[in-house]
């Protein structure tokens, strides 16, 4: 006789997840699993490839590094290979790459966040999001289908959420990911602050009252890697990241569409809020790929105290 619910298999992998427990449409169940491929091949990358410079630089500007070409070009094989993209905005692109205006999703990612630190061993990752449909210029980051992220550190961990919580998977030794935890949640108190472009303290009045805030009585967990320090608050549950405005980034240095977008998305499916400092950043919309946004992530209530603080 069938069991009517299927029990976990031995080893409880992302497939499994996303067809038992997500139940999400075969077409974006497969482009998730297609997206944490390009993740472990990019992690292998990481891992073996030489470092240095491309001699190119990407929309913002910013120094190409081998790798960051290399995990483009990862993530661009396997969307392509999908067979489910109609079109992507990545970090390393000057605009929106067509794939197929037929097929079902659009996707946002920055395919090596931190890049710049690999060469200090720090964990960096890979960031994404996915839209239904061909469009992503005049969305806003509610209107994400899932969003995620592949964390490469000691060990390889992929995040992503559907809409019913946020799961983590851990690379497993022959190269599959397995169930690590399900439905991660931020609690409403915070106890670690991670505050980015902290130099806008000296043209940011707000940002200073909020830096005074945090040491009175909470402590710095900050690497530099938006991946890693907002993994950090998913991972103990508390905690609160920043980035905002300053003399020389003055909506904040990250960028809405692949970055501030899809963390916005994770973070209130876990329970805790983003704001710009103003609304929520889910309600914000795409009005083009290089655009930047103030971010202010993770434990409601310190989200709210902080832009109380800046809007003082
Ligand atoms: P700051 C890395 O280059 C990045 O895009 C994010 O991962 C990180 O949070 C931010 O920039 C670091 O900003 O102001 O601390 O240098």
């Amino acid at each position: 006789m069938v069991s009517a619910t299927p029990r976990p298999p031995t080893r409880s992998t992302l497939n499994w997840h996303l067809r038992t427990r997500a139940k999400a449409p075969d077409a974006l169940r497969h482009l998730l699993v297609d997206i944490s491929r390009a993740g472990r091949d990019i992690r292998y990358a990481i891992q073996t490839s030489e470092g240095g410079l491309s001699g190119g630089s990407n929309q913002f500007g910013e120094k190409q590094l081998k790798l960051d070409v290399l995990a483009d070009q990862l993530m661009e094989h396997y969307l392509r290979e999908s067979g489910s993209v109609a079109c992507f905005c990545s970090e390393e692109h000057d605009d929106i790459v067509e794939i197929d205006p037929k097929a079902p999703y659009s996707v946002v990612f920055d395919p090596l966040d931190g890049s710049s630190l690999v060469d200090v061993n720090f964990a960096i990752g890979s960031i994404f999001g996915i839209y239904k449909g061909s469009e992503i210029i005049g969305r806003t980051p509610r209107e994400q289908v899932a969003a995620g992220y592949i964390l490469y550190g000691p060990r390889t961990i992929f995040v992503y959420s559907t809409g019913d919580g946020v799961h983590a998977f851990l690379l497993s030794d022959i190269g599959e990911f397995i169930l690590l935890q399900e439905h991660l949640g931020i609690g409403d108190t915070a106890k670690n602050f991670s505050p980015g472009n902290l130099s806008a303290i000296h043209d940011n009045p707000g940002y200073k009252r909020a830096l005074d805030h945090w040491l009175e009585a909470m402590t710095l967990r900050y690497s530099g890697c938006m991946v890693a320090d907002i993994h950090h608050i998913l991972s103990k549950g508390q905690g609160i990241f920043s980035n905002v405005g300053g003399a020389k980034y003055p909506q904040g240095k990250l960028r809405l569409i692949f970055e501030c977008g899809p963390f916005a998305y994770l973070i209130e499916q876990a329970g805790g809020a983003s704001s710009d400092g103003k609304v929520s950043l889910l309600d914000t919309t795409i009005t083009a790929c290089g655009q930047r946004t103030p971010i202010v992530v993770g434990s409601k209530k310190e989200v709210e105290t902080v832009v109380k603080l800046l809007g003082k």
